[in-house]
């Protein structure tokens, strides 16, 4: 059994467990102040419609265009992609610059589903596996017995394989998974994009039926390493990139953050049926 709280006393530590086993559980790392704000605007974007235009705009890109805002366009969003505790310790965990990717942010209700089985990585044009990209999960309310877990497994980032070949297995238990279940408020787990994960449903099911039960507040943002060009996710990556540059989001410390050269251009490649979730969840 693996340790969920990993011992955070050396970065030597953490680049270990993060390279053996794909992810780094880190408590608290978002400041409550933050963590109250953040809140407040994905409440904003999901009750005013946002998130949704925001999906549409990657679905139908050629009708709708970019979106009026985005996630990172949200002053605390734009904060938390920035994050310094987190952007330095991402910078010792790769030991090189790396590229920001895309930022999802979205409350879970009682009634969504699982999510089964799969990891996020993306290609790029080298097909180099050598590269790293990495997906910093921020549970702003933590996680508890009222929630749905996060579910990892450990190593699986090193199999080199496709997405979802574990995906007809569901939510299933798996022999070495590691259950990440309970989380204090404002925490992060930083993965190998490449580490397969699923969010499982809590047995019994939450109540479900009548919608109760607490909001499960859930932000991802991901970082490639640079070296080669990676494949954006958002029709309007480049809108996303100019955004976030016209803001000075780097505070001048991050020069390839926002670098459009690190991207190739956007190709939609989904295969047949693929969950629209990877482009906008
Ligand atoms: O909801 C979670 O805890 C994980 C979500 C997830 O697997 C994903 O966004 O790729």
């Amino acid at each position: 059994m693996q340790p969920l709280l990993e011992d955070r006393g050396t970065v030597a530590a953490q680049r270990q467990q993060f390279t053996q086993s794909g992810y780094l559980v880190i408590p608290g790392l978002v400041p409550p102040p933050l963590v109250e704000r953040l809140t407040a605007e994905v409440d904003h974007w999901v009750d005013d419609g946002l998130r949704a235009r925001s999906i549409a705009c990657c679905t139908d890109p050629a009708r709708q265009g970019p979106p009026p805002v985005m996630e990172l366009e949200l002053p605390a969003h734009g904060e938390l992609l920035t994050h310094q505790p987190l952007l330095e310790l991402t910078a010792e965990l790769l030991g090189a610059p790396f590229v920001f990717h895309h930022l999802h942010s979205d409350r879970h209700s009682a009634r969504l589903p699982g999510k089964p089985w799969h990891h996020d990585r993306e290609p790029n044009t080298r097909g180099d596996l050598s590269l790293t990209m990495v997906h910093a999960l921020h549970y702003l309310g933590g996680l508890d017995d009222t929630m749905d877990s996060l579910v990892v497994l450990p190593g699986s980032q090193r199999e080199a394989a496709e997405k979802s070949v574990r995906a007809r297995l569901d939510t299933a238990e798996l022999p070495g998974e590691v259950i990440v279940g309970r989380l204090p408020a404002g925490s992060t787990v930083l993965i190998n994009s490449a580490l397969f994960h699923a969010r499982r449903p809590r047995r019994p099911r939450r109540p479900a039926a009548t919608g109760a039960g607490k909001p499960r507040y859930f932000v991802d943002a991901s970082y490639c390493q640079t070296g080669a060009q990676w494949w954006p996710v958002k029709p309007y990556w480049r809108h996303m990139l100019t955004r976030a540059r016209e803001l000075g989001l780097d505070g001048g410390r991050w020069p390839e953050l926002f670098a459009e050269r690190h991207f190739t251009e956007y190709a939609d490649l989904r295969s047949p049926g693929e969950d629209l979730r990877r482009l906008a969840a």
